[in-house]
Formats: C-alpha cells, structure tokens, sequence
C-alpha cells in the first residue's frame, strides 16, 4: 500500500476556530498531518508526492466554478478590505434563499458559501486545500490503473463536510468526492463511499444524492445532538435515480465498539449487496475515546477490528483522511485501520 502526501498540506494553519462561543486554536491543525505521516512512516509504508494536475477539471466534476473562484480569491480580498487574520463569515443565507444570487461583496459571499464559523479561510487555505484534492486525486488515479489495490491520501484539510458550493466542518474541496467522481471518470462503474468519520459526511451524501452509480454509507453521531446538525438521519435514503444509494447509520453519544460494530456489519452488507467495484473509505479517528470534540469510544484495538471488517470486502480501496483531533492517538489509529489492508497489492 502507498501513502500520497503533500507538504503543501501543512500551508493551512487557522490562528482560531469559534468554539462553544469563544475563538479557541484550531482542532484542525497542521500537526495532525505530521503525526499521521510520521506514524506511517514508521510502520514502513511508502510515502509519495501527488501527481500535478495542469487545470481544476476534476474539481469542477464536483464542485462550483463560483465556488472554487471564490475559495481561491477570498483571502485576498480579506486582505483587500484591510482585515488582518482569518475570514469569517458572520451572516448566513435565511431558509429558502435564493440560490442563482451570489452576493457580490466579500461578506455576503463568505455566508453564501459555508456553513458555520469554525472553518477560518487563511492564507494558506487555497494551496492546502487543493493539494489535498490533488492527493486523494492521485490516489484514485493509481487505483484505477490497476497499480495498486489499496492506497492511503493522507489528506489536510478533510472535505466530507464540503458540497458542491458550501465549505465548513473544517473542509474546504471534498476530496473523497472529487476521488470517488474521478473514479467513475476512468473506468469505476460502482462505487461505494463508507464513510466512518464521527460526523455526518453531509458534503459527500449530498454531492451522490442523486446517483444510482455511488452508495453512500454512512455511521457517525446522530445529528440531533452532534454536528453537522441539519443531515444524517437514517431515514435519507437518495433521490429520483439514487434512491436506495444513500445509508444512514446515526448512533448515540457513547457508542462503544460493541454496537459500533453491528452498525459497521450493516453498513458493509449494505455495500456488499450493491455489489460496488470500487470502494472509497473516508476515515476519520475522531470516534476516538481520547477525541477532544466527540463522544464515540473506540480505542486502538478497535480501529484493527474496523480495518479488518472493511478489507473483508475485498475492493480495491482508497482510503482517504478525514477527521480526528486527539493528536497523540491519531497516528497510531490511522496506521491500525491501514494494517489490515497491507500485504501484497
Ligand atoms: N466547534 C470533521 O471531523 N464543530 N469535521 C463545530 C463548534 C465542527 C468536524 C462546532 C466539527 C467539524 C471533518
Ligand atoms: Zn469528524
């Protein structure tokens, strides 16, 4: 197994988040990606640059022409209005807002386009944000030429909270989006995503909703009392042609592993029984015991019975980074799920 990764990854460093109503460091910090490397590297894995993609096609397969002009610019023009920092957006759009009008000034556009205001916009944003693209980009490629069967995008910032025109949930560009839409692209005809991260991947269930040709499944914290709030419940099944291609599995804070795992078994039934040719994990940690923002309880030796019950299915599979903010565990937690799919490609 190969790991892409990219030190632009590390551009992105967020002075503070808006937390439970005060601006607190960012949980979502370059040094998770430097754990996540180092803990990789010393389990022996080789370690990779991305390729270099000479246009935006594959994230204009997912994403708003807008909304990535937007994410590119935004900074600057923060810095145009002589505001020093982190953009934030202090306004959102009201229900049944009109989506056709983009807001013209900076304000009106940092609201139009996400959804909360813990994901600062630095001056590193673009350049991290599109790397990690680009990696989990690179990753897709290898697997759907048949070089390799599993790979890792060790990916920074995460993106499942991202959809085609909105960021937040510490995202930016959905990267296991633009992979999974890059897959299908070049030769993948069903593709499952199961997303694992402790939140709701509302970004990625959104983006497929409609697709009868990716399976999305999912097994986070109930939205009714944990981000993202709005989307996640088990009874989101898709729409029109995707109908039946969505899966929800939300469960209560505490979830240890014992119903962690007939949730996981479900969901792996579920992607069995679409019969998938490709599968997309997007693992977040963040189901940790010791995570700092959320409430699961798996532990180290939980992450190899999830690893394990995930090869079991026998895909090729990209493995793509998504949350996890306990710093000392998440290295050793990716690098557990990664073992039970190492071995010969
Ligand atoms: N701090 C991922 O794990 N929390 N994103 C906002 C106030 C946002 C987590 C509530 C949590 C986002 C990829
Ligand atoms: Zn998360």
């Amino acid at each position: 197994m190969r790991t892409i990764y990219s030190p632009d990854q590390l551009l992105h460093a967020p002075r503070t988040e808006f937390h439970r109503g005060e601006l607190v460091p960012g949980f979502e910090c370059p040094q998770r990606a430097e754990n996540v490397l180092t803990a990789v590297r010393a389990a022996g894995l080789a370690i990779e640059a991305p390729a270099s993609f000479d246009d935006e096609q594959h994230l204009l397969r997912v994403h708003q022409p807008e909304f990535i002009e937007f994410l590119r610019t935004a900074h600057d023009q923060w810095l145009a209005l002589g505001r020093d920092g982190d953009a934030l957006p202090a306004t959102w759009p009201v229900r049944g807002a009109r989506p056709d009008r983009i807001p013209v000034e900076l304000d009106g556009k940092l609201g139009f386009f996400s959804c909360d205001m813990a994901t600062p916009i630095t001056a590193g944003t673009w350049r991290t944000t599109r790397a990690a693209a680009d990696t989990a980009t690179s990753g897709a490629q290898l697997l759907c030429t048949g070089v390799e069967k599993t790979v890792f995008a060790l990916c920074r910032p995460p993106g499942h909270h991202a959809s085609r025109n909105v960021y937040g949930g510490y995202c930016y560009l959905n990267n296991a989006a633009i992979a999974t839409q890059y897959l299908g692209d070049h030769g993948a005809s069903r593709i499952a995503i199961l997303d694992v991260d402790y939140h709701h991947g509302n970004g990625t269930q959104q983006i497929f909703y409609d697709r009868s040709d990716v399976l999305f499944a999912s097994i986070h914290a109930d939205p009714a009392t944990d981000y993202p709030y709005f989307l996640g419940h088990d009874d989101e099944t898709g729409i029109g042609e995707g109908t039946g291609c969505n899966v929800n599995f939300p469960l209560p804070r505490g979830t240890g592993w014992q119903s962690y795992s007939e949730a996981l078994d479900a969901a792996c039934q579920r992607i069995e029984d679409f019969a998938p040719d490709t599968l997309v994990l997007s693992l977040g940690v963040d189901t940790s015991e010791n995570d700092p923002i959320s409430a699961f309880r798996l532990n180290t030796e939980d992450y190899r019975g999830l690893g394990q019950r995930i090869a079991r299915l026998d895909l090729p599979t990209l493995i793509v980074l998504e949350g996890g903010y306990a710093l000392d565990d998440i290295g050793a937690h990716v690098v557990a799920v990664l073992g039970a799919f190492s071995g010969p490609g």
